[in-house]
């Protein structure tokens, strides 16, 4: 499936949105979201390659697996949260308030940085940023390489399940490489994931097995689509 230019331009403006309901919801087929709306449910985005594209670095077997079944789950869950939140409303029982906030949390932020995670890779990914993205990453880390070192250092620790993240600051610009432990924990308010490497083991224990660095240098140096994270860091501040 190739990505046009509406499709692009829908996904790029996806990060301006991350973090708000209305932002996953833009990651959707119908592109509900950016409306202002709540959207009532939340669907699956297809992928924006084929299930083998990203062959030999990530095995089609883990893609498939991983896009249909782990993130369909999340969707499952955040549509059950957001489902349970309305039932709670309507009935004046707020006795599930406490789990559904979790759920939603837990199933949002999943769906959230799964949408991201995909379309920041693509078929003979890797390589370096260009333009305004590498000027801030070298502005911000010293060069590239202490960028990259950071990067995989700070993902190949995470503890359990969770994620390797370079956000952006809307206010000030400022880049920072954060820890996500499952999909929720140690956010920083505000900031906008623009390039997201997941490190649960179902992201890579297949190909990879117990080897985490082996898939995160894969990621970063056979992957990453560097022109999709451009664009998300570009759309932040817009
Ligand atoms: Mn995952």
């Amino acid at each position: 499936m190739k990505l046009d230019r509406r499709e692009f331009l829908r996904l790029a403006g996806m990060s301006a949105l991350a973090g708000s309901f209305a932002g996953m919801a833009a990651a959707g087929p119908n592109g509900e979201g950016g409306k202002g709306t709540m959207p009532q449910t939340f669907e699956l985005p297809p992928l924006p390659y084929a299930y083998d594209a990203l062959e030999p670095h990530y095995d089609e077997a883990t893609v498939r697996l991983h896009h249909d079944k782990h993130h369909a789950g999340y969707v499952t869950g955040l549509n059950a949260a957001v489902e349970q939140v309305g039932k709670m409303t309507a009935s004046g029982d707020f006795s599930g308030a406490k789990a559904a906030a979790k759920a939603m949390a837990f199933h949002g932020s999943g769906h959230m940085l799964h949408s991201l995670f995909w379309t920041n890779m693509k078929p003979g990914g890797g390589g370096e940023p260009t333009g305004d993205l590498a000027k801030a990453v070298a502005g911000q880390f010293g060069s590239f390489d202490a960028f990259k070192k950071l990067f995989l250092a700070t993902t190949n620790a995470v503890e359990g399940s969770g994620w390797g993240i370079l956000a952006r600051c809307p206010k000030t610009g400022m880049l920072a490489v954060l820890q996500a432990e499952k999909h929720e924990n140690l956010a920083v308010w505000g900031l906008v994931p623009i390039l997201v490497c997941d490190v649960w083991e179902h992201a890579y224990y297949l190909k990879y097995q117990n080897r985490r660095p082996d898939w995160t240098a894969a990621f970063m140096d056979h992957l990453v689509n560097w022109d999709d994270v451009a664009a998300r860091y570009a759309a932040v501040t817009k």
